[in-house]
């Protein structure tokens, strides 16, 4: 009998292991939209077609979501881009006195 030999049937069992470098994505953050009785619906589709580029009808979409359900996700941004659109629809609602409100989550 040889060194390779498994009479014993416990040299050629086991588990197969593999090791790979974990990718590190960032994290993404959602950017939410919340409904509130006084902002003008027309004010709103113009937000979300100025600072989330998206078309006239998505954006009527997005608004009626928020109007009916309380709140929708806009979309899904890196932590930097999700807080500079944040800040630019807090701004603009703000300097147009309307109480629009949009924060972000983590994903
Ligand atoms: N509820 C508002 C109205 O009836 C419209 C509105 C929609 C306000 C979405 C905020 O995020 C919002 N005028």
């Amino acid at each position: 009998m040889t060194g390779s030999d498994n009479k014993d049937g416990d040299s050629e069992t086991g588990v197969v292991t593999k090791t790979r470098a974990k990718t590190q994505r960032p994290p993404l953050y959602k950017v939410l939209l919340l409904n509130d009785d006084y902002t003008p619906m027309e004010f709103v589709v113009y937000v979300l077609e100025r600072f989330f580029g998206i078309s006239h009808q998505q954006a009527v979409d997005i608004m009626m979501t928020v109007h009916n359900k309380g709140l929708a996700v806009v979309g899904v941004f890196s932590y930097e881009i999700a807080e500079t659109k944040v800040s630019q629809v807090m701004e603009l609602a703000r300097r147009n006195q309307h109480p629009l409100q949009c924060t972000m989550e983590k994903e």
